[in-house]
């Protein structure tokens, strides 16, 4: 079996190293199938870490001799991958080893970046944040450890008394997080990766796994390839590889997933063969208020909801989608067989979205209604697309609204819950909720004189300078603003370093102590492997400097109730280990002190976690993880079903213990149909989709410093369908300029390529640091995420000689 998974895996590796030109040599570590792991040898020890990439949550063995990581193999040990790996986690090692690493913090002094010590970056942080507490923002990541978010959301919400801390992960899976707060009352998934090997059925709802998820994705290529039956839907707005594998492709128009769900639902309803008895027991009906619509909207009764969806025709939904209404009954009359079990998967195409909250809740509508939910292989899906998306974002609450453990900063009890904890003075977690990352950047980018009240932006783990959509709006604006202080801590010298003031050298992955949680809430464990270059340190350990630094300067926040440093240490004797000194920084484990600690947030969510010890032995452990009674630990595949969830009673067939009704149901949500924010006309006639690539992670700072991954896909390009190409006479491989509304970008054109968009549409790829495609992208949010939408707007397609098309 591992065999069959290992040839698609390979094959698509393959075929990425086929792509566009590709030349030049390449300095790269030994790529070694896991059959190769050797044993600890004289000279090479290997030990265990997650992946540094996707939220699959692979597990690699890192082999390391005199303090180089000098291979990678696959983990068989790790239930998640069982040794096998994409073409990116073979070569995670060599991300450590870019020629240009940043090793010394820069100071940028009349225009040129000088060399600075650490104290003294550290301390000019800490005076700028002393001036103006409540102007300084903090901007995180789905890639800090759960140690580094936490320590910063210590900082920020619990030390400063100040909520402007928000993480890239808004952009990415926030519609998730309210997706799931509006039908279950509480975030996170309720199936887990287990389901793709026991599912009929497997949706993709506008997501790519073959290439985003490829080690997850081939759990169910490799079930096919010995002979089991899986059928594959792709629904999606181009054609990918994971199309490809599919028995069904439904392409639809954006925003078209809403329709097919109401489509869906509307068909069961109407022919009475939804699951009747499930929804009776375990579900409500939900709608938004006619006004000032809330993320809890209001009940609504059975007949109501029949008759809101009334409307939602196969005929009305391929108006709406481009569906064939043939193509809805199919998927209506599979979810209304219970013989079969069937698994949707989605991510950005429904998070990215206007009605992301909406999208996600309607797609769990339609797993309720038909009872295709809560028995292995019967399950809605959504997939983090950060390695730790789900731990350190969602489970520690490092968005601007939130407090760790699923609390709410608006909620007074949630406050002194948190306050309690830490040890803090009554009052000093700040009642009002931060920016979002839109405004946040919106609010740095504005002069001071016009109400831009952010002066000083921490950024960790994380590239806004090309990740952020209308960059020219939310980025670029801080160029000339005196005033306005950039910090930005990161490997290597990106799109976001070009316009700070102050750049501080990070350690990365296995040169630190981490853990991440991956997209089935698998908690992961890692310990440091080798030292960082020159200067670079832990980002933790910055964010404890930092809290030092201000303790030194007189801050009273730093200081808990009883006097002592918010972030002390103490060994066995009872001493204070100076931690914020990096010389000792290792003395100890900060991170096994700060997960114990923040272990006591989890309990009130039911997102119980094992001590730190446990997940040292594991490869991950899936909460909520419970002690048993011989002391072992158990982690939990099925969250809200009785047979193998803790928390529901005994006897109990389902409990929705979190409802937002309070009464142990989930919701069932009707939303109406709305087009999406901007639209294709005369003058901006294509949608531009945006998106990835399978050989590199995002602004492609790891990946294009990794010579065969940038080999195999050294540029970014525009995809085109071959008529529209015609049509405006443009060739393959020639450069045009993409036009939107908010700005350019310049592309060579491959028709018909990796992806193949249907007519009218265009897609770009955005690793690409010498394209940056998001001078055309839209920071149009959903109203309750605030994620914006990267995966549709209107832009034209010019000729370099100026003509359009
Ligand atoms: N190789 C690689 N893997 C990665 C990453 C990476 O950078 N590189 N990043 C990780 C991260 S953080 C993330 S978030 C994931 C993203 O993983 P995916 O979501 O799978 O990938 P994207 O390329 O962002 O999404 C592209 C898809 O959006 C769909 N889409 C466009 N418009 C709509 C719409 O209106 N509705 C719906 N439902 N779909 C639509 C299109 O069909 C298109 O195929 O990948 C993760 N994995
Ligand atoms: N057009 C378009 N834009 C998008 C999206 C899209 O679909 N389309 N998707 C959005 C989504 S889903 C996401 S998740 C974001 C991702 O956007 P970003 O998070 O901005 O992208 P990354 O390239 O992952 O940035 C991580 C940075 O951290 C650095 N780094 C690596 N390890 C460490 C470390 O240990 N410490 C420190 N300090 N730095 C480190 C890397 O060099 C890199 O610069 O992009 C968003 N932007
Ligand atoms: S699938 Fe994701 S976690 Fe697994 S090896 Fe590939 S990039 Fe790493
Ligand atoms: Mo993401």
């Amino acid at each position: 079996m591992d065999a069959q998974r290992r040839t698609f895996l390979k094959s698509s590796a393959m075929a990425a190293a086929g792509s566009l030109v590709a030349s030049g040599t390449s300095l790269s570590l030994p790529v070694l199938a896991a059959e190769d792991h050797l044993p600890d040898g004289d000279d090479v020890r290997w030990n265990k870490a997650p992946c540094r990439f996707c939220g699959t949550g692979c597990h690699v063995q890192v082999g390391v001799e005199s303090g180089r990581v000098v291979a990678i193999a696959g983990d068989k040990a790790a239930d998640v991958n069982k040794g096998l790996l994409c073409v990116k986690g073979y070569h995670v090692g060599g991300i450590l080893y870019g020629e240009d690493r940043l090793t010394q913090p820069l100071l940028r002094k009349e225009g040129r970046l000088t060399e600075v010590s650490w104290d003294e970056a550290i301390t000019i942080i800490a005076e700028r944040i002393m001036k103006a507490p409540e102007r300084f923002a903090f901007y995180g990541s789905g890639q800090w450890t759960i140690p580094e978010g936490y320590a910063a959301q210590k900082l920020m919400k619990g030390g400063l008394g100040n909520n402007q801390i928000d993480p890239n992960a808004r952009l990415c899976m926030a519609s998730a997080v309210t997706g799931f707060l509006a039908t279950y009352g509480v975030d996170e998934p309720a199936g887990c990766y287990q389901d793709l090997d026991e599912c009929d059925v497997v949706i993709t709802w506008g997501n790519n796994p073959a290439e985003m998820h490829p080690v997850l994705f081939s759990r169910v290529t490799d079930r096919r390839s010995r002979g089991e039956k899986v059928m594959l839907i792709d629904i999606g707005t181009r054609r990918t590889r994971t199309t490809d594998a599919a028995d069904e492709y439904l392409e639809m128009k954006p925003h078209g997933d809403v329709a097919i769900s109401l489509g869906v639902m509307h068909l069961l309803v109407a022919n009475e063969n939804y699951d009747k008895a499930f929804v009776e027991k375990h579900c409500n009906f939900r709608g938004a208020e006619a006004d000032a619509p809330t993320l809890h909207g209001e009940a609504i009764s059975e007949a109501d909801f029949r008759k809101r969806i009334a409307k939602y025709t196969p005929e009305h939904v391929e108006a709406l989608s481009g569906v064939p209404a043939a193509k809805i009954r199919m998927l209506a009359d599979l979810f209304a067989d219970r013989e079969i079990r069937i698994t949707s998967l989605w991510c950005m195409g429904m998070n990215q979205h206007t009605m992301g909250t909406a999208i996600n809740s309607l797609v769990h509508g339609v797993h309720l209604l038909s009872g295709h939910f809560g028995r292995p292989g019967d399950a809605p899906t959504s997939l983090t697309g950060q390695p730790s998306a789900c731990g350190t974002v969602r489970e520690v609450g490092t968005l601007a609204h939130a407090l760790p453990g699923g609390r709410l900063v608006e909620n007074a009890e949630h406050r002194q819950q948190c306050e309690e904890l830490w040890n803090l003075r009554p009052g000093s977690i700040n009642a009002t909720p931060g920016y979002h990352t839109v405004k946040m950047f919106e609010q740095f980018t504005k002069p001071t004189a016009e109400g831009g009240d952010i002066d000083t932006m921490f950024v960790q783990v994380t590239n806004p300078g090309q990740t952020l959509p209308n960059l020219n709006a939310l980025f670029n604006d801080k160029q000339g603003l005196e005033d306005k202080f950039l910090i930005v801590s990161d490997v290597y010298p990106t799109a976001t370093t070009r316009l700070a003031d102050l750049i501080l050298p990070a350690a990365m992955w296995v040169e630190k102590n981490g853990m991440f949680g991956n997209s089935e809430r698998r908690t992961q464990q890692w310990f440091k492997m080798v030292d960082p270059p020159g200067q670079a340190r832990d980002d933790c350990w910055m964010t404890i400097a930092i809290a030092h630094k201000l303790l030194e300067l007189g801050h009273e926040g730093m200081k808990d109730k009883d006097g002592e440093f918010i972030f002390a240490v103490r060994d066995d004797a009872g001493d204070e280990l100076p931690v914020w000194e990096y010389e000792h920084y290792y003395d100890t484990n900060v991170d096994k002190h700060l997960f114990e600690e923040y272990r006591g947030f989890t309990t009130m969510k039911h997102k119980n976690l094992a001590p730190y010890d446990e997940y040292v032995k594991a490869r991950g452990l899936r909460w909520p993880v419970v002690e048993q009674p011989d002391g072992s630990w158990r982690e939990t595949r099925y969250r809200f079903s009785g047979f193998d969830d803790p928390f529901v009673a005994e006897g109990e067939e389902f409990d929705f213990y979190h409802s937002s009704s309070k009464d142990g149901r989930a919701q069932i949500w009707f939303h109406e149909y709305q087009p999406p924010p901007e639209m294709p006309d005369g003058e901006y006639p294509f949608w531009l989709c945006t998106g990835r690539v399978l050989e590199h992670w995002h602004s492609g700072t790891m990946t294009r410093r990794v010579a065969p991954l940038s080999r195999a896909m050294p540029t970014a390009y525009v995809e085109m369908n071959p008529e529209d190409a015609r049509a405006a006479n443009i060739r393959q491989g020639e450069t045009v300029v993409i036009e939107s509304r908010r700005g350019t970008a310049e592309l060579p054109v491959w028709i018909d390529g990796r992806g193949r968009p249907p007519r009218g549409t265009v897609f770009v790829p955005f690793f690409d640091e010498t394209k940056l495609i998001n001078n055309c992208t839209l920071e149009a949010h959903d109203p309750f995420s605030k994620q914006p939408d990267y995966k549709k707007c209107a832009v034209r397609v010019m000729k370099q000689s100026g003509a359009r098309t």
